[in-house]
This record gives structure tokens, sequence and C-alpha cells, in this order.
């Protein structure tokens, strides 16, 4: 039986499952006595530090964890559960954490983009019983804004480079906390796992070929899941944005066996967008959230899901909060929420007053689940002009003219699945979302969905160029040299795509093997 430490601010299912796949059962802590009694912890932390150490302090769990670390019995810690270890952390200025190792919790003060999210490599500097059976090239899911900084390098067990070289994990005898997630790093993650759970295991240090370790351009699968007219929850694919086909809403498969099979052929993550959330409100829609919790019982890559994510009165009068809906899909184990529609209108409606409420989507879900939680999908469509000044948006000069030789366009954002055309530009959109605390933008193209005729380099550079959070390229892969192009023509992290995947006509394995020597992939 393994204790585990749940705090309530995340998922923590995807850890949960990880250990049940694993044939292990966990018990999770429910009052200090069972921190104490506890022969092995697992501490999976999320959310912000501060916050964390207000609810370790309100359950009166310090004082048992830093008695049961002290006994050097088996503990692991992931992310935030790491960072708890030391004395504080600039997330949260006077707020002290467990002090179990000196040193203290820094944000990256660097020019690539923070987060630091995706996959990237180890430094071992010691060796490990948690790294036997891990290739010296294997790469690990991170997500995070800060790292540790201990005083001195007897604890460290990795590092990782990320423009720097950073702490990215930490053993003392039977203390290992890492600052990936291995529960969200395939079956490289369940094998770290799995080495921490047998304390017989040898111990082991794997060897990297080259010198520093290096973000891998990250892959995603989407699928667009609604119900069919039948009322079967499906993933369909538009083209363009329209999703029929003779009437009927087009079927390519069933959502978990679909997100199944992408992770066994190595997608990098995996983006759910439900795609009629805008008028079905998901709390009402519950097959939804089954179709997360079924996929997160055997899918270990990051798991995002979007639509519906507002605020709503149902018809009864009863008012929910986007916050519970957050809520909702990261207890059925998503990682990361999306967010359409109400970001359009919450840009808006700050761009009319100039201030921030506090009370958005963008930045409830953000303080209480962080930044690295909140992604804006963005569902923009070209709009040609004659002039760089004719209109008062963030027009760029075009390399594709529009349909009167028109050198320039806009990017116009959407709202209710590309419905709904708005008064706001895309680079506006994401510049302002950024501000209320988002940390990731995925940038679909109206123009390019369902076309296989090559992501939009130019929307993507715009927008990469106009904000500091990572950019998923989304909309018109047609083959593995369009994710060559976008990589390398842009400044985005990961590319997206859909209907060549659902349609098996380029497989996920294919396109990395196309860019494995090109770029850097996880393979
Ligand atoms: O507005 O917060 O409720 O969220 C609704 C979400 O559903 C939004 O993220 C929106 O992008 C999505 N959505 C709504 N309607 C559609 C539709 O297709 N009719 N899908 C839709 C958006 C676009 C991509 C697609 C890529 C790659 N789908 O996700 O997967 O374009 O496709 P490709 O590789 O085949 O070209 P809210």
């Amino acid at each position: 039986m393994i204790a585990f430490l749940d705090y309530g601010a995340g998922n923590v299912r995807s850890v949960i499952n990880g250990i049940e796949s694993l044939g292990e059962q966990v018990k999770v802590v429910e009052t200090a006595e069972d921190i104490l009694s506890a022969e092995r912890l697992v501490f999976p932390g999320v959310g912000a530090f501060g916050s964390m150490m207000q609810i370790l302090n309100e359950k009166k769990y310090v004082e048992p964890l830093k008695s049961y670390l002290q006994s050097g019995r088996p503990f692991l810690g992931i992310c935030l559960g790491l960072q708890a270890l030391f004395e504080g952390s600039e997330e949260a200025p006077g707020v002290k954490g467990l002090g179990f190792i000196p040193g203290m919790v820094r944000r990256f003060d660097i020019n690539l983009s923070v987060p630091h999210i995706g996959w990237n490599g180890l430094n071992f500097k010691q060796p490990s019983r948690i790294f036997t059976g891990v290739r010296g090239d294997e790469k690990f899911y991170f997500v995070h804004s800060y790292h540790v900084v201990p005083t001195d390098d007897g604890a460290v067990l990795t590092t990782t480079n990320y423009e720097r070289e950073f702490v990215s994990s930490i053993q003392i005898g039977n203390i290992i906390a890492t600052q990936f997630h291995p529960e969200k790093s395939g079956s490289a993650g369940l094998q770290i796992l799995k080495n921490f759970l047998d304390t017989s295991v040898e111990q082991a240090r794997p060897v990297r070929a080259s010198k520093a370790t290096r973000l891998a351009k990250r892959i995603v699968a989407c699928l667009d899941v609604r119900a069919t007219d039948q009322g079967d929850l499906v993933v369909t694919k538009g083209d363009q944005y329209d999703v029929r086909e003779k009437g009927a809403v087009r079927n390519l498969g069933k959502p978990v066996e679909l997100a199944r099979r992408y992770y066994q052929e190595g997608a990098d993550e995996i983006t759910f967008l439900n795609i009629t959330g805008f008028r079905d409100f998901p709390l009402e829609d519950m097959p939804m959230l089954e179709v997360l919790r079924q996929t997160s019982e055997n899918v270990f890559v990051p798991l995002t899901i979007g639509g519906g994510i507002r605020d709503y009165i149902d018809k009864k009068g009863q008012e929910y909060r986007a916050l519970e809906v957050a809520s909702e899909y990261f207890r059925s184990g998503a990682d990361k929420v999306s967010i359409g529609s109400d970001a359009v209108l919450i840009v808006e409606e700050y761009l009319q007053t100039g201030r921030k409420t506090g009370r958005s989507s963008i930045e409830e879900i953000s303080r209480v689940y962080g930044n690295q939680a909140v992604v804006i999908s963005i569902d923009p469509k070209r709009v040609y002009v004659q002039s760089a000044d004719a209109v008062r948006h963030q027009v760029i000069e075009t390399a594709i003219p529009g349909p009167n030789g028109e050198r320039y366009c806009w990017y116009q954002c959407t709202i209710k699945g590309g419905r709904e055309g708005r008064d706001l530009d895309a680079v506006t959109l994401a510049q302002v979302c950024e501000q209320l605390g988002a940390g990731e933008i995925l940038l679909n193209c109206i123009d390019r969905d369902g076309t296989n005729l090559g992501f939009d380099l130019e929307l993507i550079n715009a927008v990469s160029e106009g904000v500091s959070i990572p950019v998923i390229a989304s909309s018109g892969a047609g083959n593995a040299e369009h994710f060559y192009q976008v990589f390398t023509g842009t400044e985005a992290e990961s590319a997206l795509a859909a209907g060549i995947f659902h349609r098996r006509e380029v497989p996920i394995r294919d396109v990395k093997n196309y860019l494995k020597d090109k770029v850097e992939v996880r393979l």
C-alpha cells in the first residue's frame, strides 16, 4: 500500500493511475497519522507553492511530513512535491517550505518561453535505483516556471538544460523527488515509478551521448469530440470547421480508443476538444468527463481538454463558475484545460475597460491550478485588407495575396466553433491572455483546418513573436514535411494535427522518424 498525499489542487489522478497500472494500491492520506504511519509516501504537488503550503499547514501535515522525511523511509515528490522540500520559493515570498533541503526555489530568468513545458532529457549526476532500465537519451515531461536551487550539490541526482542547467531531480537516501512528471512521461516514466516502488532494484547511471539536454518539439494528436445526431459521442473532423458530410456528423472513431492508439504510437500529448461545449454545458454533458477518466487510466502523456469552460446558469437558475468546470475536468484526468470562446469575450471586456477583474476564467483557473494549466484555443480566420493601417488590428504583410491581390491581412478571432467572427485579432487576443495568466496558446486556423495544405506559418509567426508563452501550431498538416516547416520556420514549440492521424494517412511514428535527425523530438 502506498500512502498518497493529495491536497486537492489538481490532477493527481494520473499518478494514482500510474501506480495502480503497476499493480500497487494507493491509500490517500486523510489524517496526519496516515503520514506518520506510512511505509512509502508519494507526494505529487500541483498548483502554486503558496497555496500548497497553506493547505499543508491548515491540515497540520507539515510536522508529520518533516518527521516522515527525517525517518528516511521511501518518499517520492513530484514537481511541487520536490519544491516543497526546500526552504521557500520566489513564487510565494515569506512562505516557508518544509526546509528538508537547504536552498530555494527560483523562477526561470531566461530568454526562452516560461513555463518550461515539454519533454526534455536528464544529465545523470549520481547512480540511482530509479534509473534501472532507463535509456540515457530518454526524455521526460516537464511543466514548471520555477526550479530548485540547492545550497550545495550533494543531493543533486540529475540536471536538465533549458538555456541554463537546472536541477531536475534530487535524492538523499530513500528520499527522491523529480521536477519532471514520471506519470506523464510514457513508458520511461512508468519505469521510474516502478523502480521507486521496488526498493530492491539495483542502482544504475545511464549514459547520455550529447552534452546538453534539449527540449523536444512536441507532436500533439487532437480529437474533436461531439455527439452524433443519434447521440453517440464520437471523434469527428471538420473541413474548415464544417464537421458534417452529406448532412451527418463525420464519425472517425471512439475517443478513448483513438487516444490510446495515439499514446501507443508516440504522441507527446493528447488534446480533446469538446466542440459543442459552447452550447452543451459540460457539467450537464457528463460523457466527456467519462472519456477523460477512462483515457487517463492508461494514457500516460499530458491530456488537455477544451470546450465549454465558462460561467453558466442552468435552467433551474443554478450558477456555475468556469473554475468549477475546469476543476471537474482536472479531477477526471486532465492536466490542462483550454479556453476558446470565453477567452475572446474576456479580452473584449478587458480592452474596453482596461481593467483585470480577477474573476475571469483565465485568471481564476490559473490562480488555483497554475498558468501552465491554462491553454487558450484560438480559432482565427484571415481577413484581407488593402494596407497595413486599413484597420486598427494587428495586420501582417502576407506572401499569400488575397482574392483581389491584397498583400495585407489580419486574423479575426471567432467564437462558438468559428460560427461568429468578432472585432478582435488573434495576436492581441494572445497577448492579453498571457497578461491574464494563460500559460500556452493553441493556435488553430480556420482557413487551413482539414485542408492538408500545411500550417499557416505567417499566422504562427505573428502570434509567437507577440507572446513569450509556448505556442502549439494547429490546422492544415498534410504530411511529415509540414511539421519540419513549422518547427524550422516558426518558434512554435509543438504542432498539432488531427485528420492525417485519424485517417491513418501519416502515422505519428512516421512524422517523428522524418524529423529525428532534423529537429529535436522524443523517440
Ligand atoms: O469555445 O471554449 O467552448 O471551446 C470549443 C473548442 O472546440 C475550441 O477550442 C474550438 O477550437 C473547438 N471547435 C469548435 N468547433 C470546432 C469545429 O471543428 N467545428 N474544432 C472546433 C476545432 C480545430 C483543431 C483541429 C485542427 C487540426 N478544431 O482542433 O483539430 O485544425 O486539424 P487538421 O490537422 O485536420 O487540419 P469553447
